[in-house]
């Protein structure tokens, strides 16, 4: 391994203890506050510490495996602060590993189409960027799309990051599937305003219970990674959906859910 490779795997390191922290300090402090309060009235599936953050099949294996323990000193900030296009993108780093995590696949050709069709129940408003469901049974599958396609956005009925409307009260079924090659992908809903964060995975938990596909790792020869989550969308409101891979809703992988 490359003395390249040695401190990007580091720098991984450190985003996962940091991610942790940052994990753990939402989790203890989400006692009833009025950032909070809406949260509590929500319902889904109840998601405990992301896998990612456990599994040894996710960061945590990847740093056993590659004898990382997080530096104390916090991260290189130059590598933080930029490098989305030098061959340190956290995205490109995860998906390579995440890569050899089981998961169910397609082909590419059924992910473009997956990209492009509407879903059930759902109006297409390209003028609006807009996709509105009038259902309460809602079936979402989002699209990390590849490089050569639109880098860092998801594609949802022919749309880039349009805005997604559901009644309150809707049942989603959220699949997220990664057509990217070189870059692992994920989705999170959250209430608060992250898509500016460098890292929003660790300031944000998602908004809704069951809301969150961490990451998946890159579509190869034998397919796109792909993940199902469901939820409820019980409290009317404006959220934000977002991938929480560092760097990647700052680069604009991100759009507006709303339930109303
Ligand atoms: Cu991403």
């Amino acid at each position: 391994m490359s003395g390249r490779r040695r401190i990007a795997f580091g720098v991984v390191g450190a985003v996962i203890a940091a991610a942790g922290v940052g994990t753990g300090l939402a989790l203890a402090t989400s006692s009833p506050n009025s950032a909070t309060a809406s949260t509590a009235a929500l319902t889904g599936t109840a998601q405990a510490a992301p896998p990612w953050m456990t599994s040894q099949d996710g960061y945590t294996g990847m740093m056993n495996r590659y004898g990382g323990t997080a530096p104390s000193h916090g991260m290189p900030g130059g590598m933080m602060g930029r490098g989305m296009y030098g061959g340190t993108d956290m995205g490109t780093v995860m998906g390579r590993v995440l890569d050899t995590t089981p998961v169910a696949r397609m082909s590419a050709a059924d992910a473009t189409a997956q990209a492009r069709a509407v879903p059930a129940g759902a109006v297409v408003d390209t003028a609006h960027n807009r996709l509105t469901f009038a259902t309460r049974t809602v079936s979402l599958t989002i699209v990390a799309a590849p490089d050569a396609q639109a880098m860092f956005r998801f594609e949802v009925a022919g749309m880039s990051n349009p805005q997604i409307v559901v009644p309150t009260g809707a049942y989603i079924t959220l699949r997220l599937i990664n057509a990217d090659t070189d870059m692992a992908h994920g989705i999170v809903v959250t209430s608060s305003d992250a898509a500016g964060a460098w890292m929003p995975m660790m300031t944000s938990a998602e908004a809704i219970p069951g809301a969150a596909i961490w990451a998946l790792g890159d579509a190869d020869s034998s397919g796109a990674p792909t993940e199902t989550t469901v939820f409820t969308a019980a409290t009317a409101g404006t959220y934000t959906y977002l991938c929480p891979v560092p760097g990647h809703a700052q680069q604009g992988m991100y759009g507006t859910l709303t339930v109303n």
